[in-house]
């Protein structure tokens, strides 16, 4: 069965400090109660390109300690256009901590060329024993990676897959047929039917930190064959999922935790606060969706 891995929110207290105490709450909410196969530690989700590096360790320090006997996979995502600080992350993470699996973003803002990209990636990985996950966005990094390129990352035996963030779904076709034995993990939860008909292996997404339970029931329905079930609940997760976008993302899902009982705090600036009418708007979703 496809696995669904939680893109691990951060709490931030209204200064926007690491909240630790409402970040393991998440985490437990995460594990214990949408019941994910696995948590995505350090993404877009996770605030992290907004963090310095000492923050970043920190939160590293406290999913590990929160989730490691809880039989869950754990991510560390720890990429960024500043190598030395992948290189010591990726060290961080799977010596003083103990995560096998760690992804890195593609390297961003400068227009980086394949070769460079490529070398970004041999070096995360070649002193650490650990496998990685590539996170590929190209929405937000400007970077896209053809096929070609994928199969030149590949060529690297500690390189098992990519966290595959982007509407191409030709492209998708092409590299689940070319690297079959490649773990392709779908990243934008409100395009997951279509990602499961290529055959990815399972998702990573934000919504998951409320919605697992339905993404569970959708990813069965597929597994059965009944599309038309499985296609009704992506609809009726779409409809959150749009909910969502509309007020704000990030906020909306930190608000909708807060109704779950769930300390889940603060954006962190430079993302604003949620306004009365963000707030509203959350209280209106948690009604509609959950309540
Ligand atoms: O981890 C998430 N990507 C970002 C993946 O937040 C940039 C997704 O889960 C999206 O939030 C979600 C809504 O577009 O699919």
């Amino acid at each position: 069965m496809e696995k669904i891995y939680a893109a691990l929110m951060t709490a931030f207290d209204e200064d926007g400090n690491i909240d630790e105490k409402g970040t393991r709450e998440i985490i437990r909410h995460d594990i214990d109660q949408e019941k994910v196969d696995g948590l995505y530690v350090g993404g877009s989700t996770g605030e992290n390109f907004m963090l310095g590096t000492d923050e970043k360790k920190e939160i590293f320090r406290i999913a590990w300690d929160e989730a490691k006997n809880s039989g869950v996979d754990l991510i560390a995502q720890v990429g960024s256009p500043n190598l030395h600080e992948a290189k010591y992350l990726a060290k961080y993470v799977t010596t003083e901590l103990g995560f096998k699996t760690i992804s890195a973003v593609t390297p961003f803002y400068y227009n980086f060329s394949f070769d460079e990209i490529k070398h970004y990636y041999d070096e995360i990985v070649k002193d650490v024993d650990a496998h990685l996950i590539i996170y590929s966005i190209p929405a937000l990094t400007g970077v896209s990676l053809s096929l070609d390129n994928f199969a030149k990352l590949f060529e690297n035996p500690k390189i098992i897959g990519v966290k595959y963030t982007n509407a191409d779904f030709y492209l998708l076709e092409r590299i689940r047929d070319r690297f079959p034995d490649k773990l392709i993990l779908s990243g934008f939860d409100e395009m997951l039917l279509p990602a499961l008909a290529l055959g990815v292996n399972g998702c990573i997404g934000s919504t998951f930190n409320i919605n697992a339970k339905k993404v569970r029931e959708e990813i069965k329905a597929f597994d059965e064959g009944d599309m038309e079930k499985a296609r009704n609940l992506q609809h009726e997760s779409n409809d959150l999922i749009t909910d969502l976008l509309d007020n704000g993302i990030y906020p909306s899902l930190k608000l909708v935790l807060e109704h779950m009982g769930v300390h889940a705090g603060f954006t962190r600036e430079p993302m604003a606060h949620a306004s009365e009418k963000v707030i509203k708007g959350a209280d209106e979703i948690y009604n509609k969706y959950f309540a």
